[in-house]
Formats: C-alpha cells, sequence, structure tokens
C-alpha cells in the first residue's frame, strides 16, 4: 500500500488521524476537534503484528486429532495446530451440521456478549449471530454485564431503561440550573473515555469543569475520591461499599420524618408511595430506616445523612447513580431507591433536576444529541426461542436442564455442546473465573474469532483470526455519539487474519447459504447499503446527512446539537395522561403489583435493604473493588505499550488505604497476593488516602494468567481479579453480576510466581 497522510479510523476511545509509510503505521492522532483525546489508542501500534497476533486459523491439538468433545479439561494448556483456511471451513462447517443434527440449534451458544471494535458493518457479534441465523439460530443471551439490574428492574418502575439512560438530562441543563450534584458511584472521567461504537469529541471533563464553575456543588458519594475531579472541589462522602440502599433510605426517611418530600409529585406522578413509606417508618417490619438506623450500616455519621436529605430539597438537585451500583447484590434495589428519593424530592422533568443513570460512565451520558436512528447489519430471524441471562454462563454449563427463575419465569437452562464467541471475552468480564474455567470444560466444542491470544482465544478449540478496524474498510456512526466518521483500512492484516464477515461468508460458502448470509452483497455494498438506509431514516427526523461520497471526503460529520438543553421526562412531567409512563399504572412505581406477584424473597415489591452476599458489615477482610480501567477498555489492548507501561512489573495496581497498608506490614510497590476461598490473584501495592479505609481498588481488565500455587489453589498471576469475585445473580429477578461485591483480603507474596509474558500458545504447523 502507498504511503498515506489523510486516514481516518473510529474506536470505543475516540477519532484518530492515522499515517502509513511501506505498509507500516507511522503514527495515531487524536481528532484535532476531540478537546480531552484518551491515550487509549495507540497503545495497539506495538501488538497489530507482534508475536501474541493470531496469523492463521489454529485447532487445538486434541480436538483435531481425536474430534469433539475430546479433552475439554486441556483447553487452555494444549499446543494449537495451525490450519488452512479450507480446513478450518470445513472443521467449523461439519461440526455445525453435527451439532444442530444431532442436538437441535438450542445446543449452540452464541450469545457472545462483549464490545468487540467500533465500525458498523465489520460489528463481530452481528456478523456472527447473522451467521448462525441463517442455519437454524442459537441459544441467545439478555441484557448486559453493565447494568443488568436496572435492564430489568427500571422498566417496571418507569416503563423503559435504555431510552432514559441515554436521554439523561444533557449538561448544559444541569451547568445552567443545577445547585446540588448528588453523584453515587461519582461522576468518573476515565469512564466518559468510552463510548460504544466510536466518540467523536470526549465532553465530559468540560462538562464537569463547566458545571464546577457555574457553582454546581458536587458530592461524591463513593470509595473513590478520584471518582469526581479535583477540579470539582466536590464533597467526598465514602460509605461502605454495596450499601448505598441504605444510605438512600435513610435520606428518604429523613425527608418523611421531616416532611420535606414533595407531596405534589409524589401524588400526580408516581403510584404505592404510601407502601413504600409503610416500610420507611417501620410500620411493616417494626424498623424505621431513619438516618440513624442507615448511619451504622454505610459508617457515615447520621448528621450528615440528616444534612444531606435537606440540602437536596433546598434548590435544584440532580442524583446521578453510576451503572456499578447495579453490579452489585442486590442491584435492583438500589437503582429502585435512587427513582424513590428523586420522586421524594420531586424534581424529575424539571432542567437540572430529578435523576440521571450514570453521568459519565461512558461519553454519550448527558450529551444534547438528536438520536440518530442508525440501522445495523440485519442479523436476520434466530429461530431458536431459547435465551440466558448474561451472566449465568456458567451455571447454564454446569447445570443443563437445571431449573432458574428471571423477572418472573420459571425457566431451564439449555444443554450447550458448541459455544461461539465472536468480540467479547468471558474470560475477562465474567465472575469467579476459577469456576467458569471448570464449567468451560464440558462443552464439546468452543469456536473464537479473536485477533490476539488471550485467555479466550487460548480456551478455545478452534481459533479463527480475525482483523481490527485499521485493517478494514467500515463507517463508525452510533445512535449515541453526534459524530460519524469514516474508517479507512490503513494496513494489510497479518498472515491470513480475515475481516469478520468474510470468515463467516467462507463457512456460510461451506455449507451452502453464502447467498443467504451476504445477500449477493459486497462489503462495500454492504457499507452502502447500511449507510444509506440510516441516512433515508435519519431524513425522515429531520436530521441531514451527507452521502456516503461525500461523508467519505469530508472524512467526519457532526449531527448538531439539539437548540433547546434536553431535560429528561419532560414531558411526562408537562402532562402524565398525555405522555404516561409504560408501567401498569402509567406512573412512576415505587410499590410493583407485578414485582410482588412474583412473590420473590430477594426481590421485594418496593426499594428495600437487603444485606449483600458478601461486603463490610460482615466485620472480616478488605472490601475488592474492581472498577473499570483507566487505561484500557477491559481487557482490550492490556498487552499494547500504554497499559505494560502502566503495570512495569507485570502485576496489575491495587490501591488501599495506608491504614490497612500499615496493619499488614504492606509498604508502597509491595508485591502482593489478593485471595479469598475462591482464588488469588497477584499485584502491586498502591498506597493512597483517596481510597476508603477499609477497601482495595483493583481494575479489571489484566489478561487472565491461570496458575496454581504451592497449595495447588487456582489463581492469576497477572491479576485479573475476575479469580476472586462471587459469580451469583442479583437476584431472581434480573439475574445479573455482581462483581463489585466481594470481599477479600491482601497480604505480602511469598509465592515466587511472576506474570507469564504475553505470549502465543504452542503452535505447530502442519498440513499446508
Ligand atoms: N470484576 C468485574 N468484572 C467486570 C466488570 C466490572 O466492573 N468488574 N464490568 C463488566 C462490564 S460492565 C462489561 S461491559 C464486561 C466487558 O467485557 P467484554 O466486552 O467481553 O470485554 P472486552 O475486553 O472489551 O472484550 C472484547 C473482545 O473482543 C475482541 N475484539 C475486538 N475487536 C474485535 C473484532 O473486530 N472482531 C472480533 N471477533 N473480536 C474483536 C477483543 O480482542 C476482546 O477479546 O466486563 C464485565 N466484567
Ligand atoms: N476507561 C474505561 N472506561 C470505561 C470502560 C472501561 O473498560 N475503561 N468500560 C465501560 C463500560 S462497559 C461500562 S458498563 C461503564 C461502567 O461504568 P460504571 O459502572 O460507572 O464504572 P465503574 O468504574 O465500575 O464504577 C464507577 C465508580 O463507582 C464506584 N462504586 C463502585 N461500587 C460502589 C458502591 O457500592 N457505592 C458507591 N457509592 N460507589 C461505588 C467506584 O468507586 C467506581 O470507580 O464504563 C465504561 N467506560
Ligand atoms: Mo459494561
Amino acid at each position: 500500500m502507498s504511503d498515506r497522510k489523510d486516514l481516518l479510523t473510529s474506536a470505543h476511545w475516540g477519532t484518530y488521524r492515522v499515517e502509513t509509510r511501506d505498509g507500516r503505521i507511522t503514527s495515531m492522532r487524536p481528532f484535532e476537534a476531540d478537546p480531552d483525546p484518551s491515550p487509549i489508542g495507540p497503545g495497539i501500534l506495538d501488538v497489530l503484528d507482534g508475536p501474541t497476533r493470531i496469523k492463521r486459523p489454529a485447532v487445538r491439538k486434541s480436538w483435531l486429532e481425536q474430534g469433539p468433545g475430546a479433552r475439554g479439561d486441556l483447553r487452555g494448556q494444549e499446543a494449537f495446530v495451525e490450519v488452512s483456511w479450507d480446513e478450518a471451513e470445513r472443521l467449523v462447517a461439519a461440526e455445525l451440521d453435527r451439532v444442530r443434527g444431532t442436538h437441535g440449534n438450542g445446543a449452540i451458544y452464541a450469545g457472545s456478549y462483549g464490545w468487540a471494535s467500533a465500525g458498523r458493518f465489520n460489528h463481530a457479534q452481528s456478523n456472527l449471530k447473522r451467521f448462525v441465523n441463517c442455519v437454524g439460530g442459537f441459544t441467545s443471551s439478555v441484557n448486559t454485564y453493565s447494568f443488568a439490574a436496572g435492564e430489568v428492574i427500571v422498566p417496571h418502575v418507569m416503563g423503559h431503561f435504555y431510552p432514559l439512560v441515554y436521554s439523561a438530562t444533557s449538561w448544559r441543563s444541569v451547568v445552567a440550573e443545577t445547585d446540588l450534584f448528588v453523584a453515587f458511584g461519582g461522576v468518573p472521567l476515565k469512564n466518559g473515555q468510552i463510548a460504544q461504537g466510536g466518540v467523536g469529541r470526549h465532553v465530559q471533563r468540560d462538562a464537569v469543569k463547566a458545571a464546577a464553575q457555574a457553582g454546581v456543588r458536587f458530592v461524591n458519594i463513593s470509595p473513590l475520591r478520584s471518582d469526581v475531579m479535583e477540579e470539582a472541589g466536590a464533597e467526598w462522602l465514602a460509605p461502605r461499599p454495596s450499601t448505598d440502599t441504605a444510605l438512600m433510605l435513610g435520606l428518604c426517611h429523613t425527608l418523611l420524618a421531616e416532611g420535606l418530600q414533595d407531596g405534589d409529585f409524589l401524588a400526580r406522578y408516581t403510584t404505592g408511595f404510601d407502601r413504600f413509606a409503610a416500610y420507611l417508618t417501620g410500620e411493616t417490619d417494626g424498623v424505621a430506616k431513619s438516618a440513624d438506623w442507615a448511619a451504622p450500616i454505610c459508617d457515615l455519621p447520621a448528621d450528615t445523612i440528616r444534612d444531606l436529605a435537606r440540602r437536596m430539597v433546598k434548590g435544584r438537585t440532580m442524583i446521578s447513580i453510576a451503572w456499578a451500583l447495579t453490579r452489585q447484590d442486590h442491584g435492583e434495589m438500589a437503582y429502585w431507591a435512587a427513582i424513590a428519593l428523586a420522586s421524594m424530592v420531586g424534581q424529575i422533568g424539571l432542567p437540572g433536576g430529578g435523576i440521571g443513570f450514570g453521568y459519565s460512565a461512558v461519553n454519550a451520558i448527558g450529551n444534547d444529541l438528536a438520536r440518530l436512528p442508525m440501522i445495523a447489519l440485519p442479523q436476520g430471524q434466530n429461530a431458536v426461542t431459547d435465551y440466558v441471562p448474561v451472566a449465568r454462563i456458567t451455571d447454564m454449563l454446569e447445570n443443563p436442564g437445571g431449573a432458574y427463575e428471571f423477572d418472573g419465569q420459571h425457566r431451564t437452562y439449555p444443554d450447550i455442546r458448541l459455544v461461539w464467541w465472536a468480540g467479547g471475552n468471558p474470560f475477562h468480564h465474567h465472575q469467579d473465573l476459577n469456576r467458569m474455567r471448570r464449567a468451560w470444560t464440558k462443552p464439546e466444542t468452543v469456536i473464537a474469532n479473536e485477533w490476539c491470544w488471550n485467555a479466550l482465544a487460548k480456551h478455545a478449540d478452534i481459533v479463527l483470526p480475525c482483523t481490527v478496524p485499521l485493517e478494514r474498510t467500515d463507517i463508525a456512526m452510533t445512535n449515541r455519539d453526534p459524530w460519524l466518521a469514516r474508517m479507512d483500512k490503513a494496513v494489510e492484516p497479518p498472515g491470513e487474519a480475515r475481516d469478520d464477515h468474510m470468515i463467516f461468508a467462507g463457512i456460510a460458502r461451506a455449507m451452502g447459504v453464502e447467498e443467504a448470509f451476504t445477500e449477493g452483497r459486497t462489503p462495500e455494498e454492504w457499507i452502502r447499503w447500511i449507510y444509506d438506509r440510516t441516512r433515508q431514516s435519519a431524513a425522515e427526523r429531520e436530521i441531514e446527512l451527507p452521502s456516503l461520497d461525500e461523508l467519505r471526503e469530508k472524512g467526519t460529520h457532526q449531527i448538531p446539537p439539539s437548540e433547546e438543553p434536553h431535560v429528561m421526562l419532560k414531558g411526562f412531567r408537562a402532562d402524565p395522561d398525555g405522555h404516561p409512563l409504560d408501567t401498569p399504572s402509567g406512573r412512576i412505581e415505587l410499590f410493583s403489583e407485578v414485582i410482588a406477584g412474583f412473590g420473590y424473597d430477594d426481590c421485594p415489591p418496593h426499594p428495600a435493604w437487603l444485606e449483600p452476599a458478601e461486603w463490610l458489615g460482615q466485620g472480616r477482610g478488605l472490601h475488592l473493588m474492581s472498577n473499570q480501567p483507566k487505561g484500557k477498555l477491559h481487557s482490550q489492548l492490556d498487552h499494547g505499550a500504554h497499559c505494560r507501561s502502566l503495570r512495569p512489573d507485570g502485576r496489575e495496581v491495587l490501591s488501599l488505604h495506608p491504614e490497612d497498608a500499615a496493619a499488614r506490614g504492606i509498604g508502597d510497590g509491595d508485591r502482593l497476593r489478593v485471595f479469598n476461598a475462591r482464588g488469588w490473584c497477584l499485584a502491586t501495592a498502591a498506597l493512597s488516602d483517596g481510597v476508603r479505609p477499609g477497601v482495595v481498588q483493583m481494575a479489571t481488565g489484566a489478561w487472565y494468567d491461570p496458575a496454581v500455587d504451592a497449595e495447588g489453589r487456582p489463581g492469576c498471576r497477572h491479576g485479573n481479579p475476575n479469580v476472586l469475585t462471587l459469580d451469583k445473580g442479583t437476584s431472581r429477578l434480573a439475574q445479573g453480576p455482581i462483581a463489585h461485591s466481594c470481599i477479600v483480603e491482601v497480604e505480602i507474596d511469598r509465592s515466587g510466581l511472576e506474570p507469564a509474558p504475553f505470549a502465543p500458545p504452542q503452535l505447530v504447523t502442519r498440513g499446508r
């Protein structure tokens, strides 16, 4: 390819200008319109073509020699044999036919959760699902790891979830109107670096700065001081993790006891307040949920709670509730309690007031976006209707035919024989990885489309090497970011790596369904099809987009913001009968007859405090906060130069309070072992008074690097905190993941173990 200086690419963490010389990328510079670019992007450059790159299709040795089901226990430990694409396609086609023929399509799990890469056409999951639907369908997954508890509870309470999350009252409105910004889980700018599908401009830092300058007072309720940027001068309250529901109930009780609740709002816009109030006062269970009751649970002074409640009704108050609060035991209750609190304050639907679900959880929250009605690659029809809640994967693999409950349904787990992942990494995202790894030995076949030899690829039987965005042509556009960008193929992929779409097209050909999969379109024709349809549907909503050729010529296009700052649920506030919520009552449900009908003791029909499975109130250990990593997106690019520079000795950093360190004889920079009954991992100590005492913080994303210690206990040498986290559903309602409710202990590491270097498995070449 010729030398170029004018190339563009987009990623979940930003848009970049790319230059090439002699077929290699020489620079990757942030898009000039971005005021706060992320350093994550260029972290890909040194690993595009290194030893960790998957260059040819590869099959696990026992599987290739002995067939499906052979030695699943060796997944993650065995050599791979490199094969030609012809052979890989034949093997996959024959195996799909065998599984479909013997067990039916329901035995194929292609729920394949994960973030994949930006680029509308090459989106890995869309292509996987479209392909498997062409051959009879698959067992799918529902909801996310991000906020499953919210995805299930909020529709019962407010009628919808996604439309509310992504139509948060805009930062412009907050800057203009808000007095007090109460942020449960903070407004973490590290998270605002990201938005699924691509980012044009990073807006969160400027927004928080502008709000602080306009006099908005921030209250950061979080175990980490850094969850609200320093310049905002936030007040920091650090309750015990996983106790926010008790804190919110204490706030609600104070409002009620002092007659400060907005009775008109409650009467006009909510139902069931009397039932909730009876719980608050203790009429139903003899325990008043007062500030004095909440104080010892949260470990905050009762006066602080009372004072905050009073301040919340003095002026315009925005309550932000981080997505993290769903990823804890009974995460449903934290969201419901926050909605109840906001209802009592009575400012939902007013400029700068009410509630927002996760400001700065991603870059999109709080931007004034005229929503782009984006058309994705059509996935076709799935003939299999069965699904699992996404975080129940280990339960599903362990327990085929087993009964479970989910959102009012009695369901049974399918009997999965074949697992296919493209664009996600369960060895990153799932909890209790040692347990998942044992369950992972059970399916007869695991197929993974991947570009790098991470733990997912190493734990597969058939590995299909894919490209990354810098190696393919695409369009970045999402309904959550106002920027569209051309994505150029900057370099040729190394080895025989192929675009996901072409991988599936090849297998479709081998199975005689190529026409159904491609509909006779080339990739270029698909890109045009997706773009032209999006442009057409945008035009129907009076959003004017350039033609594809014009966009390619210009490089990027910004959809102008709405004229008026957006206010969530403004229409409902103005006219609750004309714009009712999609709940049985049309109102905000502070008591739900529907949930009452489910009879779940772990999810009562109104916001309530239920003790989490693991928390500091049990009087032992340290609370592990495995939050989102600052230097990467989940496990992506953990092996790249940027992340490696943040972890000089190869171990993930664990931050802890100096008091907790002193009690254990730990100094800054010491090598640590973090452990509990489920496993252990290695880490390096960073002492910080910005962490609440009793809490240790260790971001997710270190590539799972399994090993056993001298006592034969399994763990991870790089420091993947998911060897420690508990794998249990939030409740029978949502069955969401609870990574943030986890107790560990920490000590100086004397194992002598070192993280393994990033490397491929043993590769055998034959028959090519
Ligand atoms: N302890 C703990 N665990 C957590 C969380 C937590 O807070 N704490 N957070 C959870 C949350 S919110 C989430 S969303 C999940 C995220 O979990 P995932 O989304 O599964 O994590 P990623 O590392 O982004 O995985 C994406 C994978 O896709 C691959 N990939 C990238 N581009 C392409 C492509 O074009 N084609 C193909 N085939 N593959 C590609 C990458 O190499 C990577 O392996 O993690 C969850 N896990
Ligand atoms: N750089 C970067 N940004 C990301 C991601 C990434 O991997 N890297 N992932 C993206 C994804 S997929 C998602 S879902 C979002 C997630 O967005 P969040 O869920 O908001 O992210 P977290 O970092 O897990 O949590 C935010 C903060 O909440 C606080 N917190 C945790 N538990 C509690 C608690 O019990 N009480 C209180 N009061 N505070 C608590 C923690 O201190 C943490 O820093 O982030 C997105 N942004
Ligand atoms: Mo997420």
